[in-house]
């Protein structure tokens, strides 16, 4: 495995729970990295499937403060002013507004003025299950303008569709989304949930040469009967930080990812049994603290297939 990085990470801060930088920013740490964090909103808590709050019998809600774009902008430029702008990666999440997703945008631009080698992961959160929960405006600047300047594109398959404008309704049409994705811009894609008949289908491509086929594979998943949040984040931030150690392999940085992932996600649904809950009945809070061995050490338990 070759050295670590500098990221900047731009997502959401939720005081309780784990979504956003509160899901990356650990991981990200326990892997190596130096991760500087802005945090795009600062909510009480996630505004994800809260069904019922475990912890009271109110109707779950939120409060908290959103970063404008000149308000990111602003950091920016203090940390430039600072000389302190070099980082090797950019990871962004979820964004909830055109003029926040354009200032990013100019980040990219700025950083990649600074180091041109400057890997930016793109998770382009947009919705899931067929539902959009951006403003629908968001889309169209994914698709003209951000895919073409990401590295690393992680979209679900609802957010391929988007992309693409090409349904997903077969493993054939992930490999044939990837390649789309490929010709717009980012050189690794990796489709990270295709749900087909009771499995999630991780589906990973990537295009070492223009002008060459991309070299494809995918990881079968067996669904747990549950509901996480934070997981999107999560298996991105772990992602970036493999496919850094094995910038080569994205078969075998999506095998790390997602065997710490399916570890982390069974230690959560025990730890809810044990402590009489079903974990049907509520949107699981992921026990990522009490799984730091599983991030940095995981055992490889899935394995992807070539095709
Ligand atoms: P995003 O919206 O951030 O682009 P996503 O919709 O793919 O990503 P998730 O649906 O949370 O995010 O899935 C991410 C990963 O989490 C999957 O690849 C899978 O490994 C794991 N995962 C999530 N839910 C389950 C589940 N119920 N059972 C097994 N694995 C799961
Ligand atoms: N619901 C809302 C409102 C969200 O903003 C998000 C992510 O941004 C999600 C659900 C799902 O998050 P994930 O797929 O990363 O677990
Ligand atoms: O990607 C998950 C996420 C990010 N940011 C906020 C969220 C969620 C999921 O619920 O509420 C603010």
């Amino acid at each position: 495995p070759s050295e670590t990085g500098r990221v900047l990470s731009i997502q959401s801060h939720t005081v309780q729970g784990y979504v956003g930088n509160k899901s990356a920013v650990f991981p990200l740490q326990l892997l190596g990295y130096d991760v500087d964090p802005i945090n795009s909103v600062q909510f009480s808590n996630h505004t994800g499937k809260l069904l019922l709050s475990l912890h009271s019998n109110r109707y779950p809600t939120f409060r908290g403060q959103v970063l404008n774009g000149q308000q990111l902008w602003d950091l920016i430029e203090g940390l430039e002013a600072n000389d302190l702008l070099y980082y090797t990666h950019l990871l962004t999440g979820y964004i909830g507004s055109v003029s926040f997703l354009n200032t990013v945008l100019e980040v990219v631009n700025k950083l990649r003025s600074i180091n041109p080698r400057l890997v930016y992961v793109c998770d382009p959160v947009m919705g899931d299950e067929g539902k959009l929960y951006v403003p629908p405006e968001l889309v169209s600047v994914y698709r003209e303008k951000v895919v073409a300047v990401a590295s690393m594109l992680t979209p679900n398959q609802f957010e391929a569709e988007q992309l693409t404008g090409f349904r997903i309704t077969s493993e054939r049409d992930g490999l044939e989304a990837c390649k789309i994705l490929h010709s717009a811009g980012p050189s690794k894609v990796v489709i990270t949930s295709i749900h087909l008949d009771g499995s999630i289908l991780l589906i990973g491509s990537h295009q070492k040469a223009k002008s060459q086929p991309p070299e494809q594979f995918k990881i079968v998943i067996p669904k747990i009967p549950a509901y996480f949040t934070g997981t999107g984040d999560l298996v991105t931030a772990l992602l970036l930080g493999w496919s850094n150690k094995y910038p080569d392999n994205l078969d075998r940085a999506a095998e790390l990812a997602v065997s710490s992932l399916q570890a982390l996600l069974q230690r959560t649904v025990n730890d809810y049994k044990r402590a009489g809950f079903d974990p049907q009945s509520s949107s699981l809070e992921i026990r990522l603290i009490q799984s730091q061995e599983d991030i940095r050490n995981p055992q490889v338990s899935f394995r992807a297939e070539r095709y």
